[in-house]
């Protein structure tokens, strides 16, 4: 089985230091806890900003000082979200990859998130998709509910994303995909043959999901944008200490950790130049 790429989603757009402290929110803290993560056994940093208001944001310029300063202390993969937030304009979201990251996310469908609408309609996919490419930028693309495989699977046929690809099964949104493991045999069934892929549970989900991907031989996610908690009702104390017990299961179910330079291995970064 290849090493355990370990993703830590960090901040999110919807959680709030109300719910969890410990959310870090300035681009200090943000890039502090990416490297907590790190050294915790991450070699993916999925980021989301925020602005002074502590509110998501996709200002290119926070994403620059975020990116780069992570850069500066580690060699962990850097990974923005052109999600953003339900209520973002296309644009707004595409602003993430002016700073030039390793990766950004490419969701490939719209779902119900919660009661927001997360809208991915097929122009707008095919525009992320091409921005992406032409950036040299390696996008992991983001599997809320089942049909977005096939729309990723369309893009490939379109030659607008390429092998080896690199998915990310997000399970539990209310709105969207369940987080039931049959689900996800299912969907790892379908994937091409040079494909990656991951798990990122919501909430409970986030800890037996993220077991069982490892078990059967994929990547996994955790981190306060998916989940706030250790335990029931017990706050994790920081993103760090959820990458520390992904690590240690991994360890104990045989798997090593992938170092970053493992992991840009393993996803082929930098595959294609940028034509931009
Ligand atoms: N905040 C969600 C609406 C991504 O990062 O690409 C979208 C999201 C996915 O978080
Ligand atoms: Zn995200």
């Amino acid at each position: 089985m290849q090493p355990v790429m370990i993703t830590a989603a960090m901040v999110g757009a919807e959680v709030t230091r109300a719910e969890q402290p410990n959310l870090p929110v300035t681009p200090q803290e943000i890039i502090a806890a990416a490297v907590e993560c790190y050294e915790a056994g991450a070699s993916i940093i999925h980021i989301h900003v925020r602005d002074a208001q502590g509110n998501a944001t996709q200002d290119g310029q926070l994403f620059r000082e975020v990116v780069e300063g992570i850069r500066a202390r580690c060699d962990v993969i850097t990974q923005v979200s052109t999600g953003g937030a339900v209520w973002m304009s296309a644009e707004e979201r595409l602003q993430s990859i002016e700073c030039q990251p390793d990766m950004a996310t490419l969701t490939t469908g719209t779902v119900n998130f919660g009661n927001g609408i997360f809208m991915n309609n097929r122009g707008l996919v095919e525009t992320f998709a091409r921005r992406l490419r032409e950036s040299g930028i390696v996008p992991e693309i983001e599997i809320f509910d089942v049909g977005m495989l096939d729309e990723a699977m369309r893009l490939h046929k379109m030659g607008l994303i390429t092998d080896p690809v690199q998915f990310d099964f997000v399970m539990g949104v209310p709105g969207g995909l369940g987080a039931n493991p049959a689900h996800l045999a299912h969907m790892v069934g379908c994937l091409p043959p040079h494909s990656t892929w991951s798990v990122a549970g919501i909430g409970r989900h986030q800890l037996t999901l993220a077991t069982i991907a490892l078990a059967m031989g994929g990547h996994a996610r955790v981190g306060f944008e998916d989940n706030i908690y250790y335990r029931k009702g017990q706050l994790a104390q920081s993103n760090a200490q959820l990458v520390a017990r992904i690590a240690r299961i991994a360890r104990e179910l045989d798997r090593p950790i992938a170092t970053p330079a493992q992991a840009r291995n393993l996803l082929q970064l930098g595959r294609y130049p940028s034509t931009m």
